[in-house]
């Protein structure tokens, strides 16, 4: 996409006066931004909308990698325009010498200006991020550029992109920075609403990837929360581990922190182990959060299981005689954050967030290899502890690779090999079909009834599923409810070699549970299982959460649902307002709604509420929950990752007061959890 300009010479002009080439594809440039906005951030929904705020959060970054910006201010305004605010050296803003124009207008309006700059050092640039700001210029209604430099205040104003008069200095001050304030246009984005906690997630990560930074977001908003989050970590990586197991129990005491350079790379990486069964593992490549991994990832895992490997045989603590370690029994309960900064990064893989770049595995790998040798010497008790838990491990994985060469005989028995209690649907073709899973025999029943059981199959679930959260995968794999969702899915326990994608026997996997606590912990359970050991399915957008109703209001023959309190309350209204079987007015507006089954009457209106899904019978179950043309049912994403993660850790994990925390923090949202 690069649109290099060699030499100096400017092409011949074409006629038109003020015109040339250049010009003509400078328009062009920004033009076709606002054609194929998806081509330059991804999408126009709200994350390409975000987008637009990373954009120029990441030309300050660049400023702060380079090492002359140390604070970036973000504001939600009242306007519902956006500023950021950062003290680097501010855009140039001198005549650039082949455009002829001020710096400033090259960059706020030329594609890939940042070509044309020197700005040395690493750069966010040429990642997920990087197209340029003048990206954010081109989807902008409106914006504005103040650049504080060499002792002067410069200004330019843009509508969609395009320059509303040349750059002008509107007065002196001293020290340097940019500001930009923009409105995102809506002839291109359908919402233009930021969400602050959104941002927020992004600011906070930044700031623990630049210790030396102050990241400030400010919601001005008059319908905004009014919140302000200041975000500067002494700690960095070392605080960023210990925030992302904050509901965790560390056994290796405080984060393990190791740096260095090579070869103009920065590797710097902190860890440390807990009680849990998982690994989570965050990688950066200037900033950017790299997804896929790539190969400063395998330097690091190639470092851990080699050095731990090592000092285990040489101290008699692992005798490799009986037990061989896998890559995985060194990584249970590993929570690690590795951030490294590299001049040229080259990203590959499906979302482009994998790091391609070999010469990086080598690097990481000696330096970090090198730094772990010498903790474990110099901390043996901590290192003990280290090798026996990932004996342990071992142990488990030995155990479960027995537990499922034991279901694959079992199943091998069984003539369909699919779990009893599943009902299956009659159509084969997998695109077309869909899977409830269901809390309770007796809704499970109801549903089976219900069903259109030429595509949905309903398999029961009964009482609660595992936490698995708290058992090692041989315990997961002995559990009856856990083997039947898996055999029933058809391809396997996911994150793993033998999972197999095309065999997914669904297209849809529904989650059907109560309208309760308890339904709410059940989906909770089964969430946190789909997201640790089957996370291809939530990732290929397969599985979702049915909204059965709360309340059923009748009014003679007429019976409406209602799925919320506000929906119960607009069907009141219009019962109400209804002549043609008139009601008297309630005297009281605020009557207790009656518990569930108890029939309440509203003169003449009957309100129940259901409490569980076992209540309804099956043709209910089909209008209201399961019928494609009437249900509503919400997909699981994943959107972020760490976020999702530290929120199934603070539910499910070992601490107390964290859970404590987050529920009281967020029970005003209770209803809305997913
Ligand atoms: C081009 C060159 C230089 C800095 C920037 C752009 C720049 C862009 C943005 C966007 C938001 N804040 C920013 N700060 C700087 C290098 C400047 C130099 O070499 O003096």
């Amino acid at each position: 996409m690069a649109k290099e300009k060699e030499g100096t010479d400017k092409p011949a002009k074409n006629g038109v006066p003020g015109y040339d080439a250049v010009d003509i594809q400078v328009l062009k440039g920004l033009e076709h931004v606002r054609k194929r906005p998806a081509m330059y951030i991804g999408d126009i929904s709200t994350r390409g909308l975000h987008h637009l705020v990373y954009e120029v959060i990441d030309n300050a970054i660049d400023e702060a990698l380079a090492g002359h910006c140390d604070k970036i201010t973000l504001t939600l305004n009242k306007d519902a325009s956006v500023t950021v605010t950062d003290n680097g050296r501010g855009i140039p803003t001198d005549i650039h010498p082949t455009e002829k124009i001020s710096a400033l207008e090259v960059v706020m309006t030329q594609l890939n200006a940042g070509g044309k700059f020197n700005r040395d050092s690493y750069k966010v640039s040429g990642g997920l991020h990087g197209v340029g700001v003048s990206v954010v210029n081109a989807l902008s209604e409106w914006l504005e550029a103040e650049v504080v430099r060499d002792g002067k205040v410069y200004y330019q104003k843009y509508v969609r992109g395009t320059p509303q008069a040349k750059v002008k200095t509107t007065g002196n001050a001293k020290k340097t920075g940019t500001k930009i304030t923009f409105f995102p246009d809506n002839e291109i984005f359908k919402i233009t609403t930021f969400k602050f906690e959104t941002l927020e997630e992004r600011l906070r990560e930044l700031a623990y990837l630049n210790k030396d930074l102050t990241i400030i977001i400010k919601d001005e908003r008059t319908d905004g929360t009014g919140k302000t989050s200041e975000f500067h970590y002494k700690g960095g990586l070392v605080d960023f581990v210990k925030y992302l197991d904050e509901s965790e129990k560390s056994f290796s005491g405080k984060p393990i922190y190791m740096s260095g350079e090579k070869e103009n790379v920065q590797v710097e990486v902190a860890f440390q182990y807990n009680d849990s069964y998982n690994d989570n593992i965050y990688t950066f490549v200037n900033n950017i959060n790299t997804h896929e991994g790539g190969t400063h990832l395998e330097g690091f895992k190639a470092a851990l299981t080699r050095t731990l490997n090592n000092y285990g045989i040489k101290n008699n603590l692992i005798k490799s005689d009986k037990i061989t370690l896998t890559g995985d029994d060194f990584r249970e309960g590993l929570t690690c954050v590795i951030s490294i900064k590299v001049p040229e990064p080259q990203f590959e893989g499906q979302t482009k967030t994998k790091l391609g770049n070999s010469e990086v595995k080598g690097i990481v790998q000696s330096i970090t290899g090198e730094a772990l040798g010498n903790f474990l010497e110099e901390n043996p008790s901590v290192a003990r502890k280290i090798i026996d838990k990932c004996l342990r491990a071992a142990e488990a994985r030995e155990a479960a690779r027995k537990a499922r060469e034991l279901t694959r005989r079992k199943n091998a028995l069984e003539i369909s090999g699919l779990p009893g209690k599943l009902a299956d649907c009659s159509i084969k073709d997998p695109a077309q079909c869909e899977l409830y899973l269901v809390e309770g025999d007796s809704a499970g029943g109801s549903a089976k009834q219900g069903r259109d059981r030429r595509f949905q199959a309903i398999l029961p679930l009964r009482g609660k599923i595992l936490n698995v959260e708290k058992a090692r995968i041989n315990k997961i794999l002995e559990n009856e409810e856990i083997r039947s969702i898996v055999t029933a899915i058809g391809a396997g326990l996911g994150n793993s070699d033998e999972f197999d994608e095309s065999k997914i026997r669904y297209d849809k996997i529904i989650l059907m549970c109560d309208a309760d606590v308890d339904g709410s912990h059940i989906r909770t359970l089964l969430l946190t299982f789909f997201y640790r050991h089957m996370k291809e399915i939530v990732e290929t957008q397969r599985l979702y959460i049915a909204q059965p109703p709360l309340y059923k209001i009748k009014k003679g023959k007429t019976e409406l649902y209602a799925y919320d309190e506000r929906e119960r309350e607009e069907i009141l209204k219009s019962f109400k307002a209804d002549k043609s079987a008139p009601v008297k007015e309630t005297e009281n507006e605020n009557e207790e709604i009656p518990e569930a089954s108890v029939s309440g009457t509203h003169k003449g209106i009957a309100i129940s509420r259901f409490k569980g899904l076992g209540e309804m019978n099956p043709e209910q179950l089909w209008t209201t929950t399961m019928n494609p043309e009437t249900r509503t049912i919400v997909l699981v994403t994943n959107e972020n990752a760490s976020a999702a993660d530290k929120i199934f850790r603070v539910l499910m994990g070992e601490e107390v007061e964290p859970r404590r925390k987050f529920i009281e923090e967020n029970a005003k949202y209770a209803n809305l959890d997913v």
